[in-house]
């Protein structure tokens, strides 16, 4: 794509967008900018664009700045249906994702994996064993990394392992990833993508490029997953934490095993006593990664010590510290009801739970057997409070805490010896804090408090 003079918009100016004007930029686009925070509160980003060359519009978004483009970069927060964007692609002009743009330039080959949750800590995880293996490895996408921050390094022998989200894959074309995973589909993001279908639709776009000799992981213990497979053309393999598969990785007699042909001889990776995570589903992260490294054609025995070797992603049921007997795991990361699910599932019981912050047309009462199960009390914090203390009522006891602070003190007050407390709020963050590392980080230092 040459991009030399062709005027380019990039809307949105987090960390995508920031990135992807500056490459567009030294590629030689005519760049602008589109932000709809203000001048004030872009006041960091905007000295080195202009100084850079690149044009900005802040304090909302312009149909006329659209309208003059050749091409359209959206960053994954703004939405499709943004109205001046709507309008442009009934326009006809192009319009693409950061991912996109990406992995046009972008050189070696594509891990992609996607999933509603679980993606960061296989991506993390994945990354690790390609890079002990000795491949020249690099990390990025949704984990925190714009894709775009990993082209100029990449070369033909560079095997990218990318985070990609519903929302970066909604915009790909040709998007294609050698290896793909989605490790499962459970509802997210509703208020965003509308309907469930929408959103496994946009999921569906990490394998639609794919052909035969591309791999395809999937959940063969997840109903939605399972049925992606009908619709893929590349060489689908599973991963299973309850039973055997025909070609892929399961847990037989304790121990993770790859099976690659169809002829049941299975090759031992490595016993699920080494892998040193949390929960059912975290063996079930792991067991992808092993499936893609094995396809990938990493040994075995280098995929054992780097799985041994890995620990808890920050933010994803990460042990804090231990108060008075008291365990408290930092869960930030869980911005769903099925993220949070997960976590409370990898305790006994004895759980002080921290919920709320921003919802996303989310139904808590999914939870309610499992929360009448293992939790003792709900603290409830951020904008969705209200609506939890709801669908919960009569469930679990309720504490409206409404902040994390309170929330940290009463949860420390209310356990005893031996109890949990988690913070796994099922929302996103953005009512009350500027993302899930900034309230991870604000519960790690209120727990560090405690004595
Ligand atoms: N904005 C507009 N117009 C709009 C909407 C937003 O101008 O209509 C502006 C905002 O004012 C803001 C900017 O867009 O200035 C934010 O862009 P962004 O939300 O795309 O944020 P980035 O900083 O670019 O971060 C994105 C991902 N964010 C989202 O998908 C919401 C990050 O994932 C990702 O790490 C990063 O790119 C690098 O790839 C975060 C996330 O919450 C962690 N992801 C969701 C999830 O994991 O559940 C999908």
């Amino acid at each position: 794509m040459d991009l030399k003079n062709k005027r380019v918009l990039v809307v949105g100016l987090g960390k995508s967008g920031l990135s992807a004007a500056m490459f567009l930029r030294a590629q030689g686009a005519r760049v602008t900018v589109s932000d709809t925070r203000s001048a004030v509160a872009l006041a960091k980003e905007i000295p080195a664009l202009l100084e850079a060359g690149i044009m900005v519009e802040s304090g909302g978004h312009g149909l006329l700045t659209f309208r003059r483009q050749d091409l359209i970069v959206v960053s994954p927060g703004v939405p499709m249906d943004t109205p001046e964007v709507k309008q442009v692609v009934a326009f006809g002009l192009p319009v693409i994702g950061e991912l996109e743009l990406a992995s046009r330039y972008l050189r070696g080959q594509v891990v992609a994996i996607t999933g509603a949750n679980g993606k960061t800590t296989t991506t993390s995880l994945l990354g690790k064993i390609f890079a002990d293996a000795g491949v020249p490895t690099q990390v990025g996408g949704n984990i925190g990394l714009p894709v775009i921050e990993l082209v100029a390094k990449s070369t033909p022998e560079t095997v990218n392992v990318l985070e990609v989200s519903s929302f970066q894959l909604e915009t790909v074309e040709e998007f294609h990833p050698r290896i793909a995973a989605i490790l499962n589909i459970t509802p997210d993001h509703l208020d965003r993508h509308h309907s469930f279908e929408s959103y496994v639709a946009a999921k569906e776009r990490i394998f639609a490029r794919q052909g035969p000799g591309d791999f395809l992981v999937l959940n063969a213990d997840d109903r939605v997953t399972q049925m992606c497979a009908a619709r893929a053309k590349s060489d689908v393999f599973w991963f299973s934490g309850t039973k055997a598969v025909r070609r892929g990785t399961f847990v037989r007699d304790g121990v993770i095993v790859w099976v690659e042909k169809e002829n049941g001889v299975t090759e031992p990776v490595l016993p699920v006593s080494e892998v040193h995570l949390k929960g059912a589903h975290n063996i079930e992260n792991v067991l992808a990664a092993v499936c893609a490294a094995r396809l990938a054609k990493v040994p075995a025995e280098s995929i054992r010590a780097s799985v041994a070797s890995f620990k808890a992603v920050e933010h994803r049921l990460e042990l804090v510290k231990v108060v008075n007997g008291v365990e408290f795991y930092n869960d930030s990361k869980a911005t769903n009801v099925d993220a949070a699910m997960k976590a409370v599932a990898s305790f006994a019981g004895g759980i002080h739970l921290i919920l709320g912050g921003k919802d996303k047309d989310s139904d808590y009462g999914l939870m309610a057997a499992l929360l009448r199960e293992r939790v003792k009390v709900v603290y409830t914090i951020g904008s969705a409070a209200e609506k939890i203390g709801r669908q919960l009522q009569g469930v679990v006891k309720i504490v409206a805490a409404e902040t994390l602070q309170t929330a940290v003190a009463e949860a420390a007050k209310g356990a005893t010896i031996g109890d949990v407390v988690l913070l796994s709020p099922a929302c996103s963050s953005f009512d009350q804090f500027e993302n899930y590392e900034q309230r991870g980080q604000v519960f790690r230092q209120l727990v560090n408090e405690l004595h």
